[in-house]
């Protein structure tokens, strides 16, 4: 069987997220480079692979397929492995609860909203838009807080073992814990805080931590 490919770039949140999926799985793949931020946008022809032009894209033995819930999910339930669902129907429902969480208010607010103010863009323009980070730290606490609340004290973010919540939620938290408002907020957490030092500690963060 080919090995899977995965078409984007280390430094994305979502690419990262299938990486750390197919590293949890103990899966080999090749990463195919597709920097959707290169003057011009991606190759033409790599919108036949994902017509919004984002990253990643995904192939297994000619099966495409794109948006990174459904291709960590795939990727789940198509290898041998660690299951990094739950089988129990209510923990599974928090794990997608976490990924939808993760996706509609969580990277937008601490990626986007606060490590890109506060990290990338100065180091590129000069400066920081203050306001726009004010703006959304409240939104980032409240992000912290209902994760912690749905976390109840656990190991990892849905109970007892590593799941897909996990793994979706690591890539957005290495950016984000890259800002000093990041590291200040999590202190209100210990729970999230003692999570992701057991998270940024396994060997997937290692092998998929973006090379600049
Ligand atoms: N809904 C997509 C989101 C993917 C996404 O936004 N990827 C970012 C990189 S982390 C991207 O391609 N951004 C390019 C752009 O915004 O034009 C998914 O779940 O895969």
């Amino acid at each position: 069987m080919a090995k899977p490919l995965v078409f984007g770039a280390d430094y994305s949140v979502y690419v990262r997220t299938v990486r750390l999926t197919l590293e949890e799985k103990g899966i080999g793949y090749d990463l195919v480079s597709i920097d959707v931020f290169a003057e011009g946008g991606p190759p033409g022809d790599y919108l036949q692979r994902h017509p919004f032009g984002r990253i990643p894209a995904f192939e297994h033995d000619g099966f495409r397929l794109y948006e990174t819930g459904a291709i960590i999910r795939y990727i789940d339930e198509a290898f041998e492995g660690p299951d990094l669902q739950p089988a129990d129907l209510r923990r599974r429902a928090r794990v997608n609860q976490i990924i939808s969480m993760m996706d509609a208010y969580a990277y937008p607010v601490m990626v986007w909203g606060i490590y890109v103010e506060r990290v990338s863009k100065p180091a590129e323009v000069g400066f920081a838009d203050e306001a726009r980070i004010a703006e959304n730290l409240p939104k980032a606490a409240t992000c912290l807080k209902a994760m912690t609340d749905l976390m109840k004290g656990a190991h990892w973010l849905t109970g007892d073992s590593l799941t897909l919540a996990d793994l979706h939620a690591a890539s957005i938290f290495d950016y984000f814990l890259m800002a000093p408002e990041g590291r200040a907020l999590i202190k209100d957490h210990p729970d999230l805080a003692s999570w992701w030092s057991r998270m940024a500690g396994r060997q997937s963060m290692r092998a998929t931590k973006p090379a600049t």
